[in-house]
């Protein structure tokens, strides 16, 4: 049987959230349903305050439709654009928080990078001297 466009559409639909994961507090912050302090917001792409801050500016970025992006190491090639989206949006946060001049963008991608939530990020560091190697 031969699938039609919304048949492919959907399996593909169904494939992506069989795999999305769990959700995570991220969601919430998405939702509005907990606070959080909201630096650059647009259609695709949400960027807040890291609750645990290690350096004077430390910001999120997240896409707001996860579309089964829980780490960068899992990434598909039809995500692409919304990569771009994320990064593009670290240099806004950065230009907005003063810190065009010298920032970090780091990506934890999975459990020996140390990352906690599973709701694909970056955060934007800066406001400070950064030091490398990173730990
Ligand atoms: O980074 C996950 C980051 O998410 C970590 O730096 C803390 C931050 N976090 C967790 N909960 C919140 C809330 N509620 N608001 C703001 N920031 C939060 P990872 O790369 O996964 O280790």
């Amino acid at each position: 049987v031969n699938a039609t466009k919304d048949e492919e559409a959907s399996a593909k639909k169904a494939a992506a959230t069989a795999n999305a994961g769990a959700p995570t507090i991220f969601d919430k912050i998405i939702a509005k349903e907990i606070p959080s302090i909201i630096v650059y917001e647009d259609e695709r792409v949400l960027a807040f305050r890291d609750i645990n801050p290690q350096a004077p500016v430390h910001v999120l970025v997240i896409p707001k439709f996860r579309d089964g992006l829980t780490e960068l190491g899992k990434a598909e090639a039809r995500q692409r654009d919304i990569l771009g989206e994320l990064l593009y949006a670290a240099k806004i946060v950065a230009e907005k928080e003063g810190i065009l001049d010298g920032f970090r963008v780091v990506i934890n991608s999975g459990a020996t990078a140390c990352q906690s939530v599973y709701h694909l990020h970056l955060h934007v560091l800066g406001g400070r001297q950064m030091k490398w190697p990173p730990g």
